[in-house]
């Protein structure tokens, strides 16, 4: 049984028990379905107090049914059911009530929480609309304007501002199910209110509805869930509750079997899949206190920012007094964006420190080196930590290129060395590429499995290429951007192309971002190797002095002090040799090359064993390349194109 009943005095208990997240699959609505029914013919019962088992009340409907037909009873008609059931029902809610859970809950006559409570209705992070009432039951309570930011921007609330709202009807302390009992009890001393469908809903002003409209359609950047699920708030406010309710179905229904509700349906399960990897299963991590950072550059200062955004000690430690100095005034200026208070943010600075010299780190349970992207300079830093630091610690690198086995060549212990991928900025990348050398101790691989749990990072394991997975990938993909070029489609189509596709840029404005002589360099040292690598159109505008936004020009022209891609006349003169007459691509196809060229990356990848299974390679894509969160990813993309020929 999913769902318990007890009978105390007069009121029922009625307790969802579904783990992990009591949520509300055809069994538990089947069996609430026909308690319903038997509580109302039941005459010692005289109120219903509904809750969850564990930690939380309910984590909303059973995705994991999304990708079939819903089954009888329906969420919507078992809410109506309660709802208009002749005994009250009190929603008693401990932690999250999401989704059909929030909702659930707006059936019932009444709800109380605990202090803990977080009340949302994610449902457009899931590329659908709240599908049973969240749209027309939700502003009946706490008004139109709030429940725009819950259903379409996915506010979530807390015990206290739920109260405020009149969301909640009363914060109670534990034992929660006891306090609703005698809640319960009260409210059967006056007079019932109204069911929430029968409430009023005062009109809403059409300026804040416009803004609204503005702000939603900016945000979702070509989602379509958000703007459609203000479009069915304002449905319900135009039509009424039961059109509204119609509406919402239909419109549910249709994202539900969306291919964007799909992607994102995809990577929620594959995020959850990649934070506990089956082989890792048991197996002990070690603990981490104090963590080291060597180099206070780009990379490091974000490192050591993520490091003290999950509350760990930080030592810093760069090469001189004035690197050091530099690398504490620019973590100085992460902490100022951050939204602490001024005690937190002394804490936040107070819990770094910064050295020069390896001997600070002498106590440190993991190590992490950011210093130049040098194998002689790596292997040298390696070489004091082996000396220095505990024969116990954790070292890592968060090298880009560089093979892990060489930078480790020669550490003592080398079972607990590891490369650990951050993506800049670090503190807001959420991707942890986790890179194991055949010598890394199966616990060392464990802790930064842990560490990126406890950093809010996605870890996915990769195997040791050129690039790893991400960089591998996105080689090929400006490889075949520039294929394009070369075939005359122009940089700027096919950037407009992938910003179409959901890309925030396209290759070549990423590209004049980042700058384009890293991979001219790297390309440069495999010329230098021996190794024939083709000029590129790249090369030619490097060598023309075109490195991109730092001097000014490379792919396009910029204007000093503005980042907005000019098109380029020198640039296009430079490349002309290299480049077929002009062609126009349709966007469809430009978009359908490029993907390939990624999938056929990725599945070069699985076939060499460096990733493991497909969802690793869209989770790179997603989380550190800017691959749009509602396409899925490459081998997503290329899964649902196999199957529709
Ligand atoms: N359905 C099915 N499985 C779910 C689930 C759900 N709603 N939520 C979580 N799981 C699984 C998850 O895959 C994992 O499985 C395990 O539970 C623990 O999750 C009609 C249609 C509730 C805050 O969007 O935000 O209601 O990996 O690791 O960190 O309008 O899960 O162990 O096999 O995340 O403690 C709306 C989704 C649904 C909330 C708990 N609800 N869930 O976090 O555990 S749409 C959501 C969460 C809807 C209605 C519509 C979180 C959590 P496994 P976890 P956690
Ligand atoms: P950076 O040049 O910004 O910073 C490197 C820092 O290391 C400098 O401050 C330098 O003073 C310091 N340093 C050099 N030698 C040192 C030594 N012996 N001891 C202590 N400090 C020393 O470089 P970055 O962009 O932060 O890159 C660092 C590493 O991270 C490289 O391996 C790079 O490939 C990798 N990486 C970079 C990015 C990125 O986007 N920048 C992303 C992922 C990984």
């Amino acid at each position: 049984m999913t769902v318990k009943l007890e009978r105390r005095n007069g009121i029922a208990v009625v307790t969802i028990d579904n783990p992990p997240v009591n949520a509300l699959g055809r069994a538990v609505r089947e069996q609430l379905w026909s308690l319903v029914g038997e509580l109302d013919d039941d005459a010692s019962v005289r109120a219903v107090v509904l809750t969850g088992a564990g930690k939380l009340f309910v984590g909303g409907a059973d995705i994991t049914e999304f990708d079939r037909p819903v089954e009888p009873p329906g969420l919507p008609e078992l809410i109506a059911r309660i709802e208009a059931a002749a005994k009250p029902w009190v929603a008693a809610i401990r932690g999250v009530a999401l989704g059909g859970g929030l909702e659930i809950t707006l059936g019932c006559r009444f709800r109380v929480a605990t202090a803990d409570a977080r009340l949302a209705l994610p449902e457009t992070t899931l590329g659908i609309i709240p599908g049973a009432g969240g749209t027309q039951r939700l502003p009946r309570l706490i008004g139109i304007d709030h429940a725009i930011q819950v259903v379409a921007e996915n506010l979530t609330l807390g015990g206290a501002r739920a109260i405020e709202l009149g969301l909640v009807d009363r914060l109670v302390d534990e034992p929660l199910v006891d306090n609703a009992e005698v809640f319960a009890h009260e409210v059967l001393t006056r007079p019932l209110p109204a069911p929430v469908s029968h409430r009023p809903l005062a009109k809403a002003d059409p300026v804040l509805l416009q803004e609204a409209e503005t702000r939603i359609r900016r945000a979702a950047r070509g989602a379509a869930a958000p703007p459609l699920a203000l479009a069915a708030l304002r449905f319900g406010l135009d039509h009424g509750f039961a059109a509204g309710m119609a509406n919402e179905r239909a419109v549910f229904l249709d994202l539900r079997a969306s291919p964007e509700a799909a992607a994102l349906r995809y990577l929620f399960f594959a995020e959850r899949a990649a934070l506990r990897p089956p082989d890792l299963r048991g197996v002990t991590s070690l603990p981490v206190g104090r963590v080291g950072v060597v180099g206070g550059g780009t990379m490091g200062v974000g490192i050591a920012a993520a490091l003290r955004n999950a509350d760990l000690p930080v030592v810093l430690v760069e090469r001189d007094a004035a690197s050091l100095a530099r690398g504490m005034d620019a973590l100085r200026a992460v902490r100022k964006k951050g939204r602490l208070s001024e005690q937190e943010a002394k804490g936040w600075i107070g819990g770094v420190t910064g050295a020069v010299g390896y001997e600070a780190l002498a106590d440190c349970d993991l190590v992490i080196e950011a210093v130049f992207e040098d194998l002689a300079v790596k292997r040298a830093v390696f070489a004091e930590l082996g000396r220095i630091c505990r024969p116990d610690a954790v070292l890592a690198t968060n090298t880009s290129y560089i093979d892990p086995r060489l930078i480790a060549e020669g550490l003592p212990e080398p079972g607990r060395f590891i490369g650990l991928h951050f993506f800049s900025p670090a503190q807001v990348m959420k991707l942890l590429e986790i890179v194991p050398t055949p010598a890394t101790r199966p616990e060392v691989l464990a802790t930064a499995f842990d560490l990126a749990r406890r950093l809010a990072k996605i870890p996915v394991r990769s195997g040791i290429c050129d690039g790893f997975i991400g960089n591998r990938i996105l080689r090929r993909y400006r490889a075949a951007a520039e294929q394009l070029l070369r075939d005359g489609a122009a940089a700027a189509a096919i950037d407009r192309a992938m910003r179409g596709f959901g890309f925030a840029m396209g290759p070549f404005e990423m590209q004049d971002m980042a700058g384009l002589d890293i991979s001219f360099l790297y390309r440069e040292a495999a010329r230098a190797r021996g190794e024939t690598v083709p000029e590129t159109p790249g090369d030619l505008l490097v060598r023309a002095g075109r490195k991109g936004q730092k001097t000014g020009g490379g792919w396009y022209d910029y204007a000093p002090g503005d980042r907005t891609p000019q098109p380029s006349s020198e640039a296009a003169r430079i490349l002309a040799p290299m480049l077929a007459p002009p062609q126009t691509l349709a966007p469809e196809a430009i978009v359908e090359r490029l993907l390939a060229a990624m999938a056929a990356e990725g599945q070069a990848i699985l076939a060499e064993g460096i990733a493991a299974i497909p969802t690793d390679i869209d989770l790179v894509e997603v989380h550190g390349y800017g691959f749009p969160r509602r396409r899925g990813g490459p081998m997503f993309q290329a899964s649902r194109a196999a199957n529709r020929t």
